[in-house]
């Protein structure tokens, strides 16, 4: 093959506060030639997750930051266009971690790296419902929120890539379920299209008393995305013995200092009868991964399960789509579309 040009996305700057354009910068470099063992992958669609604005900042956390001038980090699905590994041959679809990239070479021997069936689902769902963020809502709530038959289970961020999966699983867990989401258009579909019981808008000047009004026998489990005062909010109903598992809290990761605010563990630690709380990774089930791989796909398979994506266009953009997550003007998971399929 001869040397192909690849454009990619690196970090400039550190953003203080929300990210601007100024924060990343565009660039060009040539594929070297594959060596023993390597696999070159074309990027189809590129994963943009919230955990990425903590990989922006300095500070150490349960993965390193990436360094100035590295590409931005994301999970990618992509096709395999040349191959020195018998593992891998040209036209096999591939999950990786390319990168805010066109084309990645992976080593055969990369975890990280691994075929995917588009003939099962859409290939860019395992980037969403049957990849990362649905392993999060699948071992967040089963794992991590200790669901019962007959519970209330309040879920934030209910139309995301996450909520809208464990909001989901509750219902085939046979628990009471509420999403809280912002704006008529995304708490109409939850309920609606997913089937929660309720969705509320967090964004109406009523939320305290509709979240109320929605959760008649209390809050068991709250399944935690975003801090704030969606979370000063919820943290009023719950019942004794209440689980929170924190997957997350978007309303702070855009903060100047996000050591100085106000997390669910200050919201929840303060209650004279706290919900167990703690902060879990989908990477601490790695171990069962195939376990949910296998359950996900199915469901979205037989149409148990649905989704719904943003599929924005162009790698250049990305900085831009990005923002999107802060502001809710995804709807459903956010992937680029970098190449065509
Ligand atoms: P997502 O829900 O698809 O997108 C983010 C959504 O968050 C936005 O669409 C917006 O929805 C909501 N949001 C943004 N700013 C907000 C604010 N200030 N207050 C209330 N809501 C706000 O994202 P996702 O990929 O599913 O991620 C959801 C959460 O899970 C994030 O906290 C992420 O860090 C976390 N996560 C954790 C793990 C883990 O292993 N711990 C893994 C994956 C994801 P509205 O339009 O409804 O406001
Ligand atoms: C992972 C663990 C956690 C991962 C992403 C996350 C890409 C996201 C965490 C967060 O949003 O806080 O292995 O892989």
């Amino acid at each position: 093959m001869s040397e192909l040009s690849n454009k990619s996305i690196v970090l400039a700057s550190r953003p203080v506060g929300e990210p601007t354009a100024k924060d990343f910068r565009l660039e060009t470099s040539s594929v070297a030639p594959l060596k023993d063992g390597e696999v070159l992958i074309k990027t189809l669609y590129l994963s943009l997750d919230p955990y990425m604005r903590g990989r922006m900042s300095a500070a150490k956390s349960y993965a390193d930051p990436v360094a100035i001038g590295d590409v931005m980090v994301a999970e990618t699905a992509g096709i395999v266009v040349d191959s020195r590994s018998d593992n891998y041959v040209v036209g096999d679809y591939v999950c990786c971690r390319a990168g805010w990239q066109e084309y990645f070479v992976s080593h055969h021997k990369d975890p990280m790296t691994y075929k995917v069936d588009p003939g099962k689902v859409p290939l860019s769902t395992y980037l969403g419902v049957c990849g990362m963020p649905g392993r999060t809502a699948y071992f967040g709530l089963i794992r991590e929120g200790k669901p019962v038959a007959g519970e209330t289970l309040v879920v934030s961020a209910a139309s995301g890539a996450v909520g809208s999966v464990v909001g989901q699983i509750g219902k085939k867990l046979g628990l009471y379920v509420v999403g809280i989401a912002g704006g008529e258009k995304k708490c109409a579909y939850v309920k609606d299209e997913l089937g929660f019981d309720e969705c509320v808008d967090y964004k109406s000047d009523n939320f305290g008393s509709a979240l109320k009004t929605a959760c008649p026998n209390g809050i068991d489990i709250y399944f935690e995305s975003v801090g704030g005062a969606v979370t000063e909010a919820v943290a009023k109903q719950f019942n004794s013995g209440a689980r929170a598992p924190i997957c997350g809290y978007i309303a702070s990761y855009n903060a100047t200092d996000i050591t100085k605010e106000r997390t669910p563990f200050h919201i929840f630690g303060e209650l004279k009868n706290p919900p167990e709380h703690k902060f879990f990774l989908v990477f601490d089930h790695y171990a069962d991964f195939a376990e949910a791989n296998s359950a996900l796909t199915e469901w979205v398979a037989s149409g148990e399960i649905k989704y719904q994506e943003t599929v924005a266009e162009g790698l250049e953009m990305a900085p831009e789509y990005f923002s999107w997550l802060f502001s809710g003007k995804n709807f459903g998971k956010l992937v680029v579309k970098v190449a065509d399929e």
